[in-house]
């Protein structure tokens, strides 16, 4: 007898779900790509140590997407990405703790991100910011959507905008395998390292007249630009690349990647 206006009421509830869900389903967007539950038993394909942000970061996706990137075929459609981004452990000074492998130690969850390709779903996006079929979300650590996040989602698109020639896939290169174990580290005076979002040395030392050289050992794109009078600008350099510039004038220039505000650099030029 109690059961009655219950069911009736169930019924009537999802009614509506069901009627919000289909306007709702008009254009594809962040409330379409899931969370994975299962996500941490998949593969791991990547670790990144952020020092800008001071964050850890896990890469996930299915073996079997990994297998076919690995053998040389594009993200196959349905394919799914995760990053898990923790807070690093620092210590007393605020400096990034590391473990024996010399990566950073998970801290405090931040969230996960997730992006999703399936055939026709770029079609929902404008064409100046589409990913191709690619669609993003954002994750609270407790797995409920960032709806902040996901309100502002173009960020995710313009962010991964300038990777279209890897299909958008910033770590392609860690999913294919591709990535150098150990991309040629530069040495010797007036050369720069920039590895895990760090300048390396972060200060350096020039005559003046003499060049700096960075080069780039990540897998993300960087960038130098030098805070001085007139503000100098280097082009974007990809994994591998190398960039230089030359100082003139005896001085101290603060700079920074264009890219990543928070990576910082210093040149102490000498006369
Ligand atoms: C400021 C630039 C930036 C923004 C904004 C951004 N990403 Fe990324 N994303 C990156 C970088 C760089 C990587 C590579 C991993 C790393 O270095 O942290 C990455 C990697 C990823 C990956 C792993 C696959 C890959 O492409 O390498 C996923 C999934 C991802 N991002 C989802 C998102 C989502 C979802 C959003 C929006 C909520 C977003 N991203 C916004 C820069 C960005
Ligand atoms: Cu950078």
């Amino acid at each position: 007898m109690r059961l009655r206006p219950k069911i009736k009421f169930g019924i009537a509830a999802v009614g509506t779900v069901a009627a919000g869900a289909l306007l709702a389903q008009a254009t594809v967007g962040p409330k379409d790509v899931a969370l994975p539950a299962d996500y941490q038993q998949w593969q791991m394909y990547q670790q990144v140590n952020r020092h800008d942000t001071k964050q850890y970061r896990e890469l996930y996706a299915k073996p079997e997407v990994v297998k076919a990137v690995r053998e040389g075929k594009p993200v196959p459609n349905g394919a799914v990405l995760v990053m898990a981004i923790n807070a690093a452990q620092t210590d007393a000074e605020g400096k990034p703790l590391r473990d024996a492998k010399g990566n950073f130690i998970k801290g405090k969850p931040i969230g996960v991100t997730v992006m999703e390709k399936r055939a026709g779903w770029g079609n929902a996006v404008p064409a100046a910011w589409r990913n191709g079929d690619w669609q993003y979300a954002s994750y609270r650590p407790d797995g409920t959507p960032n709806e902040k996040a996901n309100a502002g989602i173009k960020a995710c698109f313009d962010c991964h905008l300038p990777h279209a020639k890897q299909d958008f896939v910033i770590s392609l290169a860690s999913l294919s395998g591709t990535a150098l174990a150990a991309a040629q580290r530069p040495a010797g005076p007036g050369t720069v390292a920039i590895a895990e979002f760090l300048f390396g040395p972060e200060k350096i030392t020039v005559k003046a007249g003499q060049t700096v050289t960075w080069t780039n050992i990540d897998d993300s794109p960087h960038q130098v630009t030098v805070l001085a009078e007139t503000v100098q600008r280097t082009p974007v350099i990809l994994k591998g690349q190398s960039t230089a510039l030359q100082f003139e004038h005896a001085g101290t220039y603060g700079y920074i990647c264009g890219l990543h505000p928070g990576m910082k650099g210093e040149i102490v030029v000498t006369k």
